[in-house]
Formats: C-alpha cells, sequence, structure tokens
C-alpha cells in the first residue's frame, strides 16, 4: 500500500545543476578566487553532495596544505563562499533560471488532490527549496508538503541515509509503504540504505550512474500518474 511520496530536489523536482555550477563561479569570482568550475568537472564534484563540502573536496584538490590552515578560519571561508553562492542562486531562480522537469506538477497536484502525503528529502539549503517552489507551485507552497528535511537538518549528506531516515520517522510510517524519487547515483544510496523503493529520473549530470538499485529509471515523470506508481510499488512487494 503506497502511502507517501519523498521527492529529492536537485535534479529530480527541477534540472537545478548548471544553474548551481554558475552560482558557485559567481561566488568565485566576487570572493577573488581564480577558481571556475566548467560542466566536466562540476559532473564529477557532484559526487560530493552538499555545496560546502563540495567547495572543501575542491579547494583540498588545488591545494593540499589547506588543511594546514586554522580550522575556524577554514570554516569561515566556506561559510561565506557558500553564502555567496547561495545569494547568487536564489537570484537565478528568482529570475527564471530554473523550471520543475516534466511531470513533477502534476504529479504534486494530482497526490495533493488525492490527498496522498508528500515529503521532502535533499541535500541542498533550505534557501533553495522556497525560491524554487515558491515560483514553481506559489506561495502556499509548502502546504503541499508534510515533511520537510533539508541540509538544516540533516548535516549528514547522501549517500548517508540520515535525509531519508528523518523523512520517514516524521511521517510516521516504515519505508516500505512509501516511494523515493531521486536523480542521483547518491541520491539513490541515501533512499535505498534507508530502505525505500526509489524511482529515478536522471539528468545529463547524472546518466552515467549506477541506477540497478532502482525500483524503475524513467527519463522524466512524464506521464506517470498515481495509478502507475501504485502499480510498480505493488509489484515491489
Ligand atoms: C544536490 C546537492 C546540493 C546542490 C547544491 O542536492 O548535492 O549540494 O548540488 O546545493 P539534492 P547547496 O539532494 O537535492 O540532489 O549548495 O545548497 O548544497
Ligand atoms: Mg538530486
Amino acid at each position: 500500500m503506497l502511502r507517501a511520496l519523498i521527492f529529492d530536489v536537485d535534479g529530480t523536482l527541477a534540472d537545478t545543476e548548471a544553474v548551481h555550477c554558475a552560482a558557485f563561479n559567481h561566488a568565485f569570482a566576487q570572493a577573488g578566487l581564480d577558481w571556475h568550475w566548467d560542466t566536466a568537472l562540476y559532473t564529477r564534484l557532484l559526487e560530493i553532495s552538499g555545496g560546502k563540502e563540495r567547495i572543501r573536496h575542491y579547494w583540498q584538490q588545488v591545494q593540499p596544505d589547506m588543511t594546514a590552515i586554522d580550522a575556524g578560519a577554514l570554516a569561515d571561508t566556506l561559510q561565506r563562499l557558500h553564502d555567496l553562492k547561495t545569494a547568487a542562486y536564489e537570484q537565478a531562480v528568482q529570475d527564471g533560471a530554473v523550471q520543475l522537469r516534466p511531470g513533477v506538477l502534476a504529479l504534486v497536484e494530482e497526490a495533493g488532490r488525492a490527498g496522498l502525503p508528500m515529503a521532502i528529502a535533499t541535500t541542498t539549503s533550505p534557501v533553495n527549496i522556497g525560491v524554487l517552489l515558491r515560483q514553481a507551485i506559489g506561495t502556499h507552497w509548502q502546504t503541499c508538503f508534510a515533511v520537510i528535511e533539508d541540509a538544516s537538518t540533516a548535516p549528514v549528506k547522501k549517500p548517508n541515509p540520515q535525509v531519508y531516515l528523518q523523512t520517514l520517522k516524521r511521517l510516521g510510517m516504515p519505508a516500505a509503504q512509501a516511494l523515493a524519487f531521486e536523480d542521483s547515483g547518491n541520491g539513490l544510496a541515501a533512499a535505498v540504505a534507508a530502505g525505500l523503493p526509489t524511482v529515478i529520473t536522471p539528468t545529463p549530470f547524472t546518466a552515467h550512474h549506477d541506477f540497478s538499485a532502482a525500483l524503475r529509471v524513467r527519463p522524466d515523470l512524464s506521464g506517470v500518474t498515481l495509478a502507475l506508481l501504485q502499480d510498480w510499488h505493488r509489484a515491489h512487494h
């Protein structure tokens, strides 16, 4: 019995990563750094969930002795760069840079009408969820989701299952009665580790990832109705 839908954000609700990447580059330029992440490099860096963790990982690659920097100063610099990036991303989304992926709004609306609880389980920052969904769904967007778990509530990032385990706990149901939607290998690993059957809709950033543990892999959510999801979910058990 399918009792809840749990959505990842970046790459799943919307194909956001090119806009995230541009925001990182904008932040680096604002900070006077000569760092530039092109698409090929960013595709590799997406193996690291979480923007701050991603910047730290890259910094360590280009400046191995950065670990000698005072931990407090390092944390402050990472926070400042990430704040600049988040502001740039927020502005880009407000300017219309990102749309929901095909089929997403129709499914959210159908589940809403059917009274099927929905949740968000993401490693992105709360600001990014708000700016995307306020614009894509409307100012009432939060009423569509019974539970929202993000980088501010689940600091240990995917592939760790923390964000999904916290989401399930707050939904008050076992993983077998829910369905997760993801776009990446890390996201799939986190959802599966939490016991969730998972539907994958890859993006060009993640199409090469291993999705063998997925319940289904589809190009996007076009035509994916509640009835179809209930069939897939029933066949899973
Ligand atoms: C994808 C991520 C995030 C975004 C950038 O999140 O890993 O880090 O790439 O957003 P999701 P932040 O779990 O929704 O796929 O800079 O806010 O981390
Ligand atoms: Mg994702």
